[in-house]
């Protein structure tokens, strides 16, 4: 810990008000260059407080950062988490307006549905497995609060992943239907294909992110809770949007998740 507690309840507001306001702030790193991972956490409990405490309603978490493209693309070196709340939904067929975000990007990925609590120490893929109840394909919509998108791992962190929108869609599969590791899909935006990916993208095995999502959360004093959907983490990269666009997520056996933006 590098950070009083005053700095990082002061530091929670600053990042709060750039989310409410969708306004690029310099990375929090640039005023407190010792900031620690524990420190962004720190600062991400006292943000998910503010947001509960206004009525946001908790639904679920994500996993960040958890391929080796996304790493590099980003400059950092390990996986983070961020909460996921009620607002952040956004239910299929909504038309998202990128006005309220400073750059969104999006990203597919895989959203784990809970049908039972998982261990919040010592997490395993099996305990995963056994309280899975169904997955279904996500687009999850980012947007790092930082300027110009650039940022090191605590300020992340502190700015929730940034954590932003999502939408799940297409069909409520079983796990032990799905081979985790080859499913394949294809990102389309405006009708043509921005890339490929297959599953094992997200550390060779979403469950895998999942389990490490459940111990991290764990060592904030949180848990995955039966109900919540977790997102598993980005299989392709993250692309930006823009009004007018269409983005479209082809999953192999899981369907097809879209979103529109303004
Ligand atoms: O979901 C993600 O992988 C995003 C984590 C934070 C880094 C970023 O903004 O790309
Ligand atoms: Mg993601």
């Amino acid at each position: 810990m590098t950070v009083s507690d005053a700095d990082v309840a002061r530091l929670a507001a600053h990042v709060h008000k750039a989310q409410l306001d969708a306004q690029a702030i310099p990375k929090l790193t640039n005023e407190h260059p010792d900031l620690s991972v524990e420190d962004g956490y720190r600062v991400q409990v006292a943000l998910q407080r503010r947001y509960l405490e206004a009525g946001h309603r908790l639904v679920g978490w994500k996993a960040g950062l958890t391929s080796q493209a996304k790493m590099r693309q980003m400059g950092v070196s390990e996986p983070s988490v961020g909460f996921l709340t009620d607002r952040m939904a956004v239910p299929e067929g909504t038309v998202v307006e990128t006005s309220t975000m400073v750059h969104p990007r999006v990203e597919c990925e895989v959203a784990f549905v809970l049908g039972a609590d998982l261990p919040a120490k010592g997490c395993t893929v099996e305990d995963v497995l056994a309280a899975t109840a169904y997955v279904v394909p996500a687009i999850e919509i980012i947007d790092s609060r930082y300027e110009a998108f650039k940022f090191d791992l605590p300020s992340v962190i502190a700015d929730n992943s940034s954590s932003a929108r999502f939408v799940v869609g297409g069909n409520p599969t079983r796990l032990e239907t799905v081979d985790r590791t080859t499913l394949g899909l294809a990102m389309v935006k405006n009708g043509e294909l921005l890339t490929t990916g297959a599953s094992a993208a997200v550390m060779g095995d979403p469950a895998a992110a999942v389990a490490l999502t459940a111990n991290l959360v764990g060592r904030l004093g949180q848990q995955l809770r039966r109900g919540m959907i977790i997102l598993s983490g980005g299989i392709t990269a993250a692309f930006p949007v823009a009004p007018g666009d269409h983005v479209s997520a082809r999953f192999q056996s899981l369907g097809v998740v879209d979103v529109r933006f303004a």
